[in-house]
């Protein structure tokens, strides 16, 4: 694979791809030459965009054995020289960004407005803020050790995002990867690997191996010391279980269904922005996504009033125009799982406003309302662009209403008074609450969740202690116990 072009042109980028023909792995610094392929599609026309390799248990162990090759070297390497590596990555990804924003919109269908103004230069803040732990990786985790080999499982909603969440911290710890893409969304990863044999990363460090879940299923029983997963529930459960007593260590980001509070002294046209922010963000193919939206009963009709003119106006249409608020859901079969929910939904006793099914891949977005708590649409991850909206009366209802789920991913919280917010938010049981804001993401923030949506955390101090061995004995120099 070599570079595309830097435009954001997309003709000249699929044709460009059609140069590539069969893509293979990246193992051991070099692309591997394709033996059984499947094709990636582009969501929006239904169009394969080229041949991907899928992944055999060979494949697997080959990139886990360059990766155990290169683990002693990588983890001698100072944190200096790890930052520069990690620092050379990010201003790379920033240069080709147009590319990889188009590419990413192709094989996923997400806005490009999205992947070229949000997807890629957060994973360049990524790389940028992990370069930055790289280099006081040493002082500020004393006598902490790097894990050694590390198999990451990302899904497709975040392609290039997700790679760099798993990624940017483990390099920077001082530990070598194998990551297998989702095998809707290979692309971006593969560019990726491009980049870092551009940058001269030592051959081994990153390898990369396309497939589906067969092959991700290879590389949690491979000889690796951890497994970074974010995908579904059911999966990630498989993996736990997969694991129990084999000593390796496990990180799981899994699915969610968010409630996004609106009391009545919100700001209600910031929280309408908040929703759209939230769940009409990535067709609402996002695992913190404000799916559950519940209002004080008080200011509810006003609300829903300026929520249904505010969705009327977003734009559901090709990817690649500028102006497109709504893309195309990343598969005919994700798409499918989304009209089933809203089937069993309705059948049960919810309405459904908007939320028509397109041709193709495309669904407008929409809400369901008059919604019972026992209701299927209220309790399954719809990871559609369909949130549900339902009232309150009190403080204490919104808290059990919000509480009212097997997931803790994120909350969002919509206050004037930032003791209301600041109580409310302390007594939702998720891993991140926003207040007057949603999906908002930053390097330095620790993001994951609690119960079924999984454990770990990526970004930050946190995120770099997933990827670090506590020390075994006391530092020499630092005093007695307390
Ligand atoms: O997920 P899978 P799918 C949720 C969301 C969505 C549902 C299904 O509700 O509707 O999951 O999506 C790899 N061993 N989320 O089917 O199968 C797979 O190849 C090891 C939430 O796409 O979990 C891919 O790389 N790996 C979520 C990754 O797991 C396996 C994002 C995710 O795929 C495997 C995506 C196995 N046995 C979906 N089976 C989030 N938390 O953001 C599959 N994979």
């Amino acid at each position: 694979m070599e570079y595309g072009p830097a435009t954001e042109d997309a003709s000249a980028v699929r044709e460009w791809l059609a140069r590539q023909g069969s893509l293979g792995h990246f193992i051991d610094g070099k692309f591997t030459k394709p033996a059984k392929t499947f094709a990636t599609r582009d969501p929006a026309t239904g169009q394969d965009l080229a041949q991907v390799s899928q992944g055999s248990e060979e494949d697997i162990a080959r990139a886990v054995r360059a990766a155990r090759r290169a683990a002693p070297g990588w983890a001698a390497t100072s944190g200096h020289d790890r930052a520069r590596f990690l620092y050379a990555i990010a201003r790379t990804v920033q240069k080709r960004e147009r590319f990889l924003a188009v590419l990413e919109t192709l094989d996923n269908g997400k806005p490009i407005r999205e992947s070229r103004d949000i997807d890629i230069p957060l994973v360049v803040r990524h790389f940028y803020h992990h370069a930055g732990w790289a280099e006081i990786a040493t002082t500020e985790f004393p006598g902490h050790a790097p894990l050694g080999v590390c198999g990451q499982i990302i899904p497709w909603n975040f392609p290039l995002l997700m790679l760099a969440w798993k990624v940017a911290p483990a390099l920077a710890a001082g530990n070598t990867v194998v990551l297998k893409p989702a095998e809707y969304t290979p692309l971006t990863a593969l560019a990726f690997a491009e980049i870092c044999a551009e940058v001269g990363l030592p051959p081994g460090v990153l390898n990369i191996v396309t497939g589906d879940g067969a092959t991700g299923a290879a590389l949690v029983q491979a000889p690796v010391d951890k497994i970074a997963f974010t995908g579904s529930t059911e999966v990630g459960r498989g993996i736990a279980r997969a694991l129990a007593g084999t000593g390796k260590r496990l990180t799981l980001e899994l699915g969610g269904k968010s409630p996004f509070v609106v009391m009545a002294d919100a700001d209600l046209d910031a929280a309408v922005e908040g929703v759209v922010d939230s769940i009409w963000f990535n067709q609402g193919q996002v695992c913190c996504a404000g799916s559950r939206i519940l209002v004080a009963e008080a200011i509810a009709e006003r609300f829903e009033t300026l929520l249904r003119r505010r969705m009327e106006k977003l734009r559901v249409g090709p990817p690649l125009d500028k102006s497109t608020d709504i893309g195309a859901i990343v598969d005919p079969v994700q798409k499918q799982r989304i009209l089933e929910i809203l089937t069993e939904a309705q059948a049960a006793g919810a309405e459904l406003v908007g939320g028509q099914e397109g041709s193709g891949c495309f669904i407008a977005p929409g809400y369901l309302r008059r919604i019972a708590p026992a209701n299927p649409g209220m309790r399954k991850e719809i990871f559609g662009p369909i949130a549900t909206l339902s009232t309150f009366r009190t403080p204490d209802e919104a808290i059990e209403l919000a509480n009212n789920t097997a997931y803790g991913l994120a909350a969002s919280v919509w206050s004037e008074s930032a003791t209301v917010a600041t109580d409310l938010a302390a007594r939702i049981r998720a891993g991140v609450v926003w207040i007057n804001c949603a999906n908002l993401f930053d390097a330095a923030a620790p993001f994951g969740g609690v119960r079924d949506s999984g454990y770990g955390r990526e970004g930050g101090r946190e995120g770099m202690l997933d990827y670090l061995a506590v020390p075994q004995s006391r530092p020499a120099g630092k005093g007695a116990a307390p």
